[in-house]
């Protein structure tokens, strides 16, 4: 248990990736520009499942670089990574046999991005952990929405969701791209005891592998996931991730310029290293497989603190 958690306990900086189809439209919908979050557009946009699905069409980030993004998390002084695998859009940003509704068979790039970011993890010795939204599904039928569906297509049996689309893909992210060190579940809507008690099983041929509180139906997990705020006094007793955004989105906004400033997240990583706990810094990268430049130059900033006053 303890040494299960060990490399993770001394870390203490994460890098959170949000990226998928949501940066296409990156916060702008029918001429308006969307409040919120960027990664949410669809559902709070109410968009239609064929005009949201019309966006896949111009995902196409021939600027991807995975070696670059590693580089740069390592000269960040970051020892993770967590990435969107499946977010509430129910996008796979990796070869999916469950559902059609992923980057190899609806992009014109047309490959496994995740594929890549785990083989350039590999190359340079950076962890690599997967977020994934478990209920929350707004393009394949079944799939949870909080609030409710809009759009006919949506519709259909959350527990057949389950089991033919969640579960499956979960399987694949868990077995195709090597050793995982996190799982990060998202908004347990509908999640019972019941059904998440169908998910936790499958975790048991990767018995390193660290996962938070969000599975739902009262499974605990590794870690507590304060999200956008540091706990005053930490959490005594549990291990904790704060995760943050460096604007106010998670997915890419190109008119979210709300940053903050290189010496707030240097201060906020000090403060949550003092607590015991990890940041989870997030980058939401554009469309075309960049990182925005104000991103770039924080983590910049953050390792040039970090090269100075770390242990490794
Ligand atoms: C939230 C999600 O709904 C957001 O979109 C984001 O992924 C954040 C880290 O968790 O609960």
């Amino acid at each position: 248990e303890t040494s299960r958690m060990a490399w993770w306990s001394k870390a203490r900086f994460g890098m959170f990736i949000h990226w998928g189809v949501y940066s296409v439209p990156a916060g702008v919908y029918d001429g308006k520009k969307m409040p919120g979050l960027g990664e949410w557009i669809m559902h709070d946009g109410k968009i239609p499942v064929d005009t949201y699905q019309a966006y896949a069409k111009d995902f196409n980030p021939t600027a991807y670089d995975p070696e670059k993004w590693v580089q740069l998390a390592k000269a960040t002084g970051v020892k993770y990574i967590v990435i969107t695998t499946k977010h509430h859009d129910g996008f796979a940003m990796f070869d999916s046999k469950a559902s059609d509704w992923n980057i190899v068979k609806r992009t014109p790039y047309g490959k496994d991005v995740i594929k890549m970011l785990a083989d350039a993890c590999r190359k340079y010795g950076m962890k690599l952990g997967f977020y994934y939204s478990q209920a929350n599904d707004w393009n394949n039928p079944g799939g949870a929405a909080a609030g409710g569906h809009w759009d006919k297509k949506q519709d259909g049996s959350f527990d057949t969701y389950l089991d033919k689309v969640a579960i499956p893909q979960i399987k694949e992210i868990l077995n195709n791209y090597g050793d995982v060190a996190e799982l990060w579940w998202d908004v347990p809507t509908d999640m019972t005891k019941e059904r998440a008690a169908k998910i936790t099983p499958l975790l048991k041929d990767h018995p390193n592998i660290i996962t938070n509180n969000r599975l739902g139906g009262d499974v605990q997990g590794d870690l507590e996931t304060p999200e956008q705020y540091i706990p005053a006094t930490g959490i005594p007793g549990r291990y904790w991730e704060t995760c943050m955004t460096m604007n106010d989105t998670w997915g890419f906004k190109t008119y979210d310029d709300h940053w903050k400033s290189s010496k707030t997240l240097i201060r906020n990583l000090i403060d949550i290293a003092s607590k015991g706990g990890n940041y989870l810094l997030n980058v939401g990268p554009k469309s075309t497989g960049e990182f925005p430049e104000q991103s770039v130059e924080r983590l910049k900033d953050m390792g040039a603190w970090m090269k100075v006053n770390s242990e490794a």
